[in-house]
Protein backbone atom coordinates (compact mmCIF):
# COMPACT_ATOMS: atom_id res chain seq x y z
CA UNK A 1 0.00 0.00 0.00
CA UNK A 2 2.67 2.16 0.85
CA UNK A 3 4.50 1.51 -1.92
CA UNK A 4 1.28 1.93 -4.23
CA UNK A 5 0.31 5.64 -2.71
CA UNK A 6 4.18 6.66 -3.09
CA UNK A 7 3.96 5.60 -6.84
CA UNK A 8 0.91 7.72 -7.51
CA UNK A 9 2.58 11.02 -6.04
CA UNK A 10 5.49 10.24 -8.03
CA UNK A 11 3.48 10.14 -11.14
CA UNK A 12 1.92 12.98 -9.89
CA UNK A 13 5.31 15.21 -9.20
CA UNK A 14 6.26 17.67 -11.58
CA UNK A 15 9.30 18.90 -9.99
CA UNK A 16 8.06 21.52 -7.67
CA UNK A 17 4.57 20.15 -6.88
CA UNK A 18 2.38 17.55 -7.13
CA UNK A 19 -0.91 17.41 -9.40
CA UNK A 20 -4.03 16.38 -8.39
CA UNK A 21 -4.65 14.23 -11.24
CA UNK A 22 -2.38 14.50 -14.83
CA UNK A 23 -5.60 14.35 -16.96
CA UNK A 24 -8.05 15.66 -15.27
CA UNK A 25 -6.70 18.83 -13.09
CA UNK A 26 -2.75 19.06 -14.88
CA UNK A 27 -2.14 22.27 -12.80
CA UNK A 28 -1.61 23.04 -9.00
CA UNK A 29 -4.40 23.35 -6.49
CA UNK A 30 -4.51 24.97 -3.91
CA UNK A 31 -6.20 22.70 -0.89
CA UNK A 32 -4.63 19.91 -2.73
CA UNK A 33 -1.01 20.73 -2.44
CA UNK A 34 -1.70 21.34 1.32
CA UNK A 35 -3.14 17.71 1.87
CA UNK A 36 -0.36 16.20 -0.43
CA UNK A 37 2.28 17.93 1.61
CA UNK A 38 0.86 16.38 4.72
CA UNK A 39 1.21 12.72 3.28
CA UNK A 40 4.59 13.48 1.02
CA UNK A 41 6.71 14.68 4.42
CA UNK A 42 6.36 10.60 5.07
CA UNK A 43 7.99 10.24 1.73
CA UNK A 44 10.49 13.52 1.28
CA UNK A 45 10.25 16.11 3.96
CA UNK A 46 11.80 18.38 1.67
CA UNK A 47 9.37 17.31 -1.23
CA UNK A 48 6.28 18.49 1.27
CA UNK A 49 8.62 21.70 2.19
CA UNK A 50 8.72 22.75 -1.86
CA UNK A 51 5.19 21.46 -2.90
CA UNK A 52 3.93 24.27 -0.05
CA UNK A 53 6.83 26.95 -0.87
CA UNK A 54 5.84 26.51 -4.55
CA UNK A 55 2.12 27.23 -4.08
CA UNK A 56 3.10 30.34 -1.95
CA UNK A 57 5.46 31.63 -4.94
CA UNK A 58 1.87 32.55 -6.32
CA UNK A 59 0.77 34.42 -3.03
CA UNK A 60 -0.54 37.51 -4.11
CA UNK A 61 0.28 40.98 -2.48
CA UNK A 62 -3.31 41.36 -0.66
CA UNK A 63 -2.48 37.85 0.65
CA UNK A 64 -4.92 36.05 -1.13
CA UNK A 65 -3.54 32.35 -1.91
CA UNK A 66 -5.24 31.52 -5.29
CA UNK A 67 -6.62 28.53 -5.92
CA UNK A 68 -4.75 27.18 -8.97
CA UNK A 69 -1.48 28.16 -9.79
CA UNK A 70 -0.85 27.40 -13.92
CA UNK A 71 1.77 25.24 -15.46
CA UNK A 72 2.72 27.27 -18.89
CA UNK A 73 3.76 24.44 -20.35
CA UNK A 74 0.17 22.29 -19.93
CA UNK A 75 -1.58 23.19 -23.33
CA UNK A 76 -4.29 26.35 -22.95
CA UNK A 77 -7.49 23.73 -23.77
CA UNK A 78 -6.11 20.98 -21.23
CA UNK A 79 -7.82 22.40 -18.50
CA UNK A 80 -10.80 25.41 -17.68
CA UNK A 81 -11.12 28.19 -17.09
CA UNK A 82 -7.81 28.43 -18.23
CA UNK A 83 -5.32 31.62 -17.54
CA UNK A 84 -6.84 33.43 -20.72
CA UNK A 85 -10.01 33.25 -18.64
CA UNK A 86 -8.24 34.40 -14.98
CA UNK A 87 -6.46 37.30 -16.75
CA UNK A 88 -4.63 37.50 -13.10
CA UNK A 89 -1.46 39.23 -14.48
CA UNK A 90 -3.64 41.90 -15.96
CA UNK A 91 -7.28 41.94 -13.69
CA UNK A 92 -5.24 41.06 -11.09
CA UNK A 93 -2.64 43.73 -10.87
CA UNK A 94 -4.48 46.00 -8.47
CA UNK A 95 -4.62 42.82 -6.09
CA UNK A 96 -1.13 42.72 -6.20
CA UNK A 97 -1.22 39.12 -8.52
CA UNK A 98 2.24 37.94 -9.12
CA UNK A 99 3.76 39.03 -12.79
CA UNK A 100 6.35 35.81 -12.83
CA UNK A 101 2.98 33.12 -12.68
CA UNK A 102 0.03 32.83 -14.14
CA UNK A 103 -2.83 31.97 -11.57
CA UNK A 104 -6.43 31.68 -10.86
CA UNK A 105 -8.08 34.58 -8.76
CA UNK A 106 -10.58 32.79 -6.27
CA UNK A 107 -9.27 31.13 -3.15
CA UNK A 108 -9.56 27.57 -1.74
CA UNK A 109 -9.68 26.76 2.22
CA UNK A 110 -6.62 26.98 3.93
CA UNK A 111 -5.37 24.07 5.12
CA UNK A 112 -1.78 25.39 4.36
CA UNK A 113 -0.87 26.41 8.20
CA UNK A 114 -1.63 23.01 9.40
CA UNK A 115 0.45 21.61 6.72
CA UNK A 116 3.17 23.49 7.47
CA UNK A 117 3.31 22.76 10.52
CA UNK A 118 2.86 19.04 9.75
CA UNK A 119 5.72 18.82 7.34
CA UNK A 120 8.22 20.99 9.51
CA UNK A 121 7.13 17.97 12.77
CA UNK A 122 8.14 15.38 10.16
CA UNK A 123 11.96 16.45 9.86
CA UNK A 124 12.69 19.67 12.03
CA UNK A 125 16.18 19.50 11.51
CA UNK A 126 15.72 19.91 8.23
CA UNK A 127 13.32 22.73 8.56
CA UNK A 128 15.48 24.48 10.64
CA UNK A 129 18.29 24.24 8.39
CA UNK A 130 16.22 25.77 5.48
CA UNK A 131 14.46 28.04 7.66
CA UNK A 132 11.19 26.55 6.11
CA UNK A 133 8.89 28.03 9.33
CA UNK A 134 10.56 31.46 9.00
CA UNK A 135 10.40 31.68 5.13
CA UNK A 136 6.50 30.67 5.25
CA UNK A 137 5.30 32.61 8.62
CA UNK A 138 4.97 35.80 6.97
CA UNK A 139 3.28 34.39 4.11
CA UNK A 140 0.65 32.54 6.94
CA UNK A 141 0.01 35.16 8.34
CA UNK A 142 -0.51 37.62 5.39
CA UNK A 143 -3.26 34.85 4.15
CA UNK A 144 -5.03 34.62 7.18
CA UNK A 145 -5.02 38.57 7.63
CA UNK A 146 -6.50 38.50 3.82
CA UNK A 147 -9.43 36.09 4.84
CA UNK A 148 -10.29 37.44 8.17
CA UNK A 149 -9.95 40.58 6.93
CA UNK A 150 -10.69 41.06 3.28
CA UNK A 151 -13.60 38.12 3.26
CA UNK A 152 -15.61 39.37 6.19
CA UNK A 153 -18.58 40.00 4.38
CA UNK A 154 -20.50 39.24 7.34
CA UNK A 155 -19.10 41.37 9.51
CA UNK A 156 -19.17 38.63 12.17
CA UNK A 157 -15.83 37.29 12.22
CA UNK A 158 -15.98 35.01 9.89
CA UNK A 159 -14.52 34.39 6.35
CA UNK A 160 -17.09 34.18 3.63
CA UNK A 161 -16.22 32.46 0.40
CA UNK A 162 -17.40 33.94 -3.31
CA UNK A 163 -17.86 31.08 -5.07
CA UNK A 164 -18.58 27.46 -4.65
CA UNK A 165 -14.78 26.43 -6.18
CA UNK A 166 -13.40 28.41 -2.68
CA UNK A 167 -15.48 26.44 -0.85
CA UNK A 168 -14.33 23.17 -2.64
CA UNK A 169 -17.20 21.00 -2.45
CA UNK A 170 -18.07 22.48 -5.83
CA UNK A 171 -21.58 21.19 -6.61
CA UNK A 172 -22.75 20.40 -3.36
CA UNK A 173 -26.34 20.59 -3.23
CA UNK A 174 -25.44 23.47 -0.09
CA UNK A 175 -24.83 25.82 -3.27
CA UNK A 176 -28.63 25.03 -5.02
CA UNK A 177 -30.19 27.99 -3.18
CA UNK A 178 -27.76 31.01 -3.43
CA UNK A 179 -26.82 30.19 -6.85
CA UNK A 180 -30.23 29.84 -8.17
CA UNK A 181 -30.17 33.62 -8.47
CA UNK A 182 -26.69 33.60 -10.50
CA UNK A 183 -27.78 33.73 -14.24
CA UNK A 184 -26.13 31.52 -16.18
CA UNK A 185 -23.63 32.25 -18.88
CA UNK A 186 -24.68 30.32 -22.06
CA UNK A 187 -22.71 27.37 -22.47
CA UNK A 188 -21.97 28.61 -26.21
CA UNK A 189 -19.32 31.04 -24.93
CA UNK A 190 -16.75 28.38 -23.40
CA UNK A 191 -15.76 24.74 -23.58
CA UNK A 192 -15.73 22.18 -20.84
CA UNK A 193 -12.70 20.36 -20.98
CA UNK A 194 -13.17 18.63 -17.82
CA UNK A 195 -15.62 16.32 -19.82
CA UNK A 196 -12.75 14.75 -22.06
CA UNK A 197 -11.84 13.20 -19.33
CA UNK A 198 -14.82 12.64 -16.62
CA UNK A 199 -18.14 10.94 -17.00
CA UNK A 200 -20.66 13.46 -17.10
CA UNK A 201 -22.87 11.85 -14.93
CA UNK A 202 -20.04 12.31 -12.35
CA UNK A 203 -19.25 15.66 -12.57
CA UNK A 204 -21.29 19.09 -12.17
CA UNK A 205 -24.56 19.82 -14.64
CA UNK A 206 -23.36 22.25 -17.57
CA UNK A 207 -26.53 24.32 -15.53
CA UNK A 208 -23.93 24.19 -12.65
CA UNK A 209 -21.15 25.03 -14.78
CA UNK A 210 -22.88 28.08 -16.50
CA UNK A 211 -23.19 29.84 -12.89
CA UNK A 212 -19.89 28.93 -11.84
CA UNK A 213 -18.40 30.83 -15.31
CA UNK A 214 -20.66 34.00 -14.50
CA UNK A 215 -19.27 34.33 -10.91
CA UNK A 216 -15.87 33.71 -11.89
CA UNK A 217 -16.24 36.59 -14.45
CA UNK A 218 -18.05 39.21 -12.62
CA UNK A 219 -15.14 38.61 -9.81
CA UNK A 220 -12.55 38.44 -12.33
CA UNK A 221 -14.28 41.87 -14.19
CA UNK A 222 -14.54 43.77 -11.09
CA UNK A 223 -10.28 43.50 -10.84
CA UNK A 224 -10.84 40.86 -8.08
CA UNK A 225 -12.19 43.71 -5.27
CA UNK A 226 -13.58 41.73 -2.52
CA UNK A 227 -17.08 43.14 -1.10
CA UNK A 228 -19.51 43.22 -4.25
CA UNK A 229 -20.45 39.90 -5.03
CA UNK A 230 -23.63 38.17 -6.05
CA UNK A 231 -22.43 34.75 -3.97
CA UNK A 232 -20.75 35.80 -0.17
CA UNK A 233 -21.39 32.75 1.85
CA UNK A 234 -20.35 31.73 4.77
CA UNK A 235 -19.27 27.72 5.76
CA UNK A 236 -18.76 25.40 8.43
CA UNK A 237 -15.97 24.00 6.63
CA UNK A 238 -13.82 26.72 5.32
CA UNK A 239 -13.75 28.18 8.42
CA UNK A 240 -13.30 25.34 10.63
CA UNK A 241 -9.80 24.71 8.57
CA UNK A 242 -9.35 28.73 8.94
CA UNK A 243 -9.19 28.41 12.34
CA UNK A 244 -7.42 25.00 12.46
CA UNK A 245 -4.81 26.55 10.61
CA UNK A 246 -4.82 29.56 13.47
CA UNK A 247 -4.02 26.85 16.10
CA UNK A 248 -1.21 25.42 13.76
CA UNK A 249 0.09 29.34 12.78
CA UNK A 250 0.48 30.18 16.81
CA UNK A 251 2.30 26.96 17.34
CA UNK A 252 4.54 28.18 14.48
CA UNK A 253 5.22 31.40 16.08
CA UNK A 254 5.93 29.80 19.56
CA UNK A 255 8.73 27.80 17.61
CA UNK A 256 9.89 30.78 16.05
CA UNK A 257 9.93 32.98 19.47
CA UNK A 258 7.45 34.91 19.14
CA UNK A 259 5.61 33.84 21.80
CA UNK A 260 3.12 36.94 22.41
CA UNK A 261 1.96 36.86 18.94
CA UNK A 262 1.13 33.22 19.31
CA UNK A 263 -0.59 33.47 22.60
CA UNK A 264 -2.82 36.07 20.99
CA UNK A 265 -3.37 33.98 17.99
CA UNK A 266 -4.63 30.91 19.92
CA UNK A 267 -6.94 33.34 22.09
CA UNK A 268 -8.26 34.65 18.85
CA UNK A 269 -8.69 31.10 17.41
CA UNK A 270 -10.64 30.14 20.60
CA UNK A 271 -13.36 33.32 20.11
CA UNK A 272 -13.44 32.41 16.22
CA UNK A 273 -14.87 28.98 17.73
CA UNK A 274 -17.32 30.64 19.38
CA UNK A 275 -18.33 32.56 16.89
CA UNK A 276 -18.33 29.46 14.35
CA UNK A 277 -21.12 28.34 16.75
CA UNK A 278 -23.31 31.06 17.25
CA UNK A 279 -23.33 31.82 13.30
CA UNK A 280 -23.42 28.72 11.70
CA UNK A 281 -24.29 25.98 14.38
CA UNK A 282 -28.46 24.54 14.73
CA UNK A 283 -28.59 22.52 18.32
CA UNK A 284 -31.97 20.92 16.58
CA UNK A 285 -30.53 19.10 13.71
CA UNK A 286 -27.08 18.75 15.71
CA UNK A 287 -25.27 19.76 12.83
CA UNK A 288 -23.71 23.18 11.13
CA UNK A 289 -25.37 25.14 8.33
CA UNK A 290 -23.98 27.92 5.59
CA UNK A 291 -24.83 30.82 6.08
CA UNK A 292 -25.89 32.78 2.93
CA UNK A 293 -25.29 36.42 3.67
CA UNK A 294 -27.30 37.42 0.27
CA UNK A 295 -30.79 35.87 1.49
CA UNK A 296 -33.13 37.45 3.66
CA UNK A 297 -32.78 40.34 5.50
CA UNK A 298 -29.42 41.61 6.96
CA UNK A 299 -27.75 38.71 8.17
CA UNK A 300 -28.50 36.50 5.75
CA UNK A 301 -29.73 32.80 6.37
CA UNK A 302 -28.50 29.38 6.77
CA UNK A 303 -29.26 26.91 3.86
CA UNK A 304 -31.01 23.55 5.17
CA UNK A 305 -29.00 21.26 3.31
CA UNK A 306 -26.83 18.54 5.46
CA UNK A 307 -23.36 18.66 3.67
CA UNK A 308 -20.40 16.73 5.13
CA UNK A 309 -18.70 20.56 5.80
CA UNK A 310 -21.41 20.28 8.56
CA UNK A 311 -19.70 18.08 10.40
CA UNK A 312 -16.05 19.12 9.95
CA UNK A 313 -15.75 21.66 13.03
CA UNK A 314 -15.14 18.38 14.64
CA UNK A 315 -11.26 19.14 14.49
CA UNK A 316 -11.71 22.38 16.15
CA UNK A 317 -9.83 21.45 20.13
CA UNK A 318 -12.40 24.18 21.70
CA UNK A 319 -15.48 22.89 20.83
CA UNK A 320 -17.91 22.98 23.64
CA UNK A 321 -18.56 19.05 24.79
CA UNK A 322 -22.32 19.54 23.93
CA UNK A 323 -21.27 20.30 20.18
CA UNK A 324 -19.22 17.72 19.73
CA UNK A 325 -20.92 15.18 21.00
CA UNK A 326 -23.97 15.93 18.65
CA UNK A 327 -21.58 15.89 16.00
CA UNK A 328 -20.84 12.45 16.84
CA UNK A 329 -24.28 11.57 16.84
CA UNK A 330 -25.23 13.17 13.69
CA UNK A 331 -22.76 11.79 12.15
CA UNK A 332 -23.53 8.57 13.15
CA UNK A 333 -26.86 8.90 12.33
CA UNK A 334 -29.18 8.21 9.23
CA UNK A 335 -28.30 11.08 7.19
CA UNK A 336 -24.05 10.20 7.70
CA UNK A 337 -24.15 6.10 7.84
CA UNK A 338 -20.78 6.37 10.34
CA UNK A 339 -20.01 3.00 11.91
CA UNK A 340 -23.35 1.73 9.86
CA UNK A 341 -24.79 1.24 6.29
CA UNK A 342 -21.83 3.86 4.70
CA UNK A 343 -18.32 2.17 4.51
CA UNK A 344 -17.11 6.31 4.60
CA UNK A 345 -18.93 9.22 5.53
CA UNK A 346 -21.05 10.95 2.63
CA UNK A 347 -20.46 14.16 1.05
CA UNK A 348 -24.07 15.24 1.61
CA UNK A 349 -27.47 13.72 3.42
CA UNK A 350 -27.91 10.22 2.64
CA UNK A 351 -31.98 10.87 3.17
CA UNK A 352 -31.72 14.22 1.21
CA UNK A 353 -33.87 14.19 -1.99
CA UNK A 354 -30.27 15.79 -3.43
CA UNK A 355 -28.44 12.33 -2.78
CA UNK A 356 -26.92 11.19 -5.96
CA UNK A 357 -23.72 8.30 -4.82
CA UNK A 358 -22.27 9.34 -7.80
CA UNK A 359 -22.65 13.15 -8.26
CA UNK A 360 -19.44 14.53 -6.86
CA UNK A 361 -19.83 16.44 -3.94
CA UNK A 362 -23.98 15.65 -3.98
CA UNK A 363 -22.97 12.12 -2.16
CA UNK A 364 -20.04 10.48 -2.70
CA UNK A 365 -17.41 9.70 0.21
CA UNK A 366 -14.58 11.65 -0.94
CA UNK A 367 -10.99 11.47 1.17
CA UNK A 368 -10.07 14.49 2.51
CA UNK A 369 -13.36 14.94 4.30
CA UNK A 370 -12.67 11.30 5.93
CA UNK A 371 -9.58 12.09 7.04
CA UNK A 372 -11.07 15.32 8.29
CA UNK A 373 -13.35 13.77 10.74
CA UNK A 374 -10.93 11.17 11.79
CA UNK A 375 -8.71 13.34 12.93
CA UNK A 376 -11.84 14.90 14.69
CA UNK A 377 -13.39 12.04 16.65
CA UNK A 378 -9.62 10.99 17.74
CA UNK A 379 -9.28 14.50 19.39
CA UNK A 380 -12.67 14.14 21.12
CA UNK A 381 -11.45 11.11 22.67
CA UNK A 382 -13.56 8.79 20.26
CA UNK A 383 -11.20 6.68 19.40
CA UNK A 384 -12.82 3.31 18.51
CA UNK A 385 -14.95 5.20 16.01
CA UNK A 386 -11.66 6.81 14.32
CA UNK A 387 -9.94 3.33 14.42
CA UNK A 388 -12.70 1.85 12.22
CA UNK A 389 -13.01 5.05 10.30
CA UNK A 390 -9.11 4.71 9.43
CA UNK A 391 -9.88 1.23 9.01
CA UNK A 392 -12.60 1.77 6.21
CA UNK A 393 -10.62 4.57 4.58
CA UNK A 394 -7.28 2.30 3.91
CA UNK A 395 -9.19 -0.67 2.73
CA UNK A 396 -11.05 1.97 0.34
CA UNK A 397 -8.22 4.09 -0.65
CA UNK A 398 -6.31 0.19 -1.57
CA UNK A 399 -9.34 -1.09 -3.77
CA UNK A 400 -10.48 1.80 -5.38
CA UNK A 401 -6.77 2.49 -6.32
CA UNK A 402 -6.67 5.81 -4.72
CA UNK A 403 -9.90 6.96 -6.41
CA UNK A 404 -10.59 10.66 -6.42
CA UNK A 405 -14.01 9.78 -4.73
CA UNK A 406 -16.23 6.79 -4.00
CA UNK A 407 -20.03 5.57 -3.54
CA UNK A 408 -20.28 5.61 0.04
CA UNK A 409 -22.38 2.48 0.34
CA UNK A 410 -19.98 0.00 -1.67
CA UNK A 411 -16.57 2.21 -2.07
CA UNK A 412 -16.42 2.14 -5.47
CA UNK A 413 -14.43 4.74 -7.34
CA UNK A 414 -15.30 7.10 -9.57
CA UNK A 415 -13.55 9.95 -11.19
CA UNK A 416 -9.72 10.42 -11.40
CA UNK A 417 -7.36 7.00 -10.09
CA UNK A 418 -4.20 7.71 -8.46
CA UNK A 419 -5.80 11.08 -7.17
CA UNK A 420 -2.96 12.98 -5.27
CA UNK A 421 -4.66 13.49 -2.41
CA UNK A 422 -6.28 9.90 -1.59
CA UNK A 423 -3.01 8.37 -2.00
CA UNK A 424 -1.18 11.18 0.43
CA UNK A 425 -4.01 11.19 2.99
CA UNK A 426 -3.72 6.79 2.50
CA UNK A 427 -0.04 7.29 3.24
CA UNK A 428 -0.37 9.36 6.36
CA UNK A 429 -2.93 7.29 8.30
CA UNK A 430 -0.73 3.93 7.77
CA UNK A 431 2.11 5.79 9.14
C1 LIG B 1 -12.36 23.31 -9.59
C2 LIG B 1 -8.66 19.63 -7.75
C3 LIG B 1 -10.01 20.23 -7.43
C4 LIG B 1 -10.36 20.14 -5.95
C5 LIG B 1 -11.82 20.53 -5.68
C6 LIG B 1 -12.72 19.70 -6.59
C7 LIG B 1 -12.32 19.92 -8.05
C8 LIG B 1 -12.15 21.80 -9.67
C9 LIG B 1 -12.87 21.21 -10.85
O1 LIG B 1 -10.97 19.55 -8.25
O2 LIG B 1 -12.57 21.24 -8.41
O3 LIG B 1 -11.52 23.86 -8.62
O4 LIG B 1 -12.45 21.47 -11.99
O5 LIG B 1 -13.88 20.50 -10.68
O6 LIG B 1 -14.04 20.00 -6.38
O7 LIG B 1 -12.14 20.35 -4.35
O8 LIG B 1 -9.54 20.97 -5.22
O9 LIG B 1 -8.57 18.34 -7.25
Amino acid sequence: MRERAAEALRANWTGTSTVPSRQLYPHQWSWDSAFIAIGLRHLSPLRAQLELETLFRAQWGDGRVPHIVFNPAVPLDAYFPSPDFWRSTTAGRAAGAPGAVQTSGIVQPPVHALAVWLVHRADPGLSRARSFLARAHPRLAAWHRYLLDRRDAGGAGLASVVHPWEQGMDNSPCWDAPLSRVTPTDPAAYRRADLDHGAPEDRPTDLDYGRYVRLAAAYRDRRYADGAGEFAVEDPSFNALLISSEYALARIEAELGLHEASSAREARAQALTWTLVERLWDPAEGLFFSRDLRSGHGDGELVPERGVGGLVPLILPALPHRVATALVRTACGPHFGLGGPARLVPSYDLTGSAFDPRRYWRGPAWFNTNWLLERGLRLHGERARADGLRRALLDVAGESGFAEYVDPYTGRGCGARGFGWSAALALDLLL
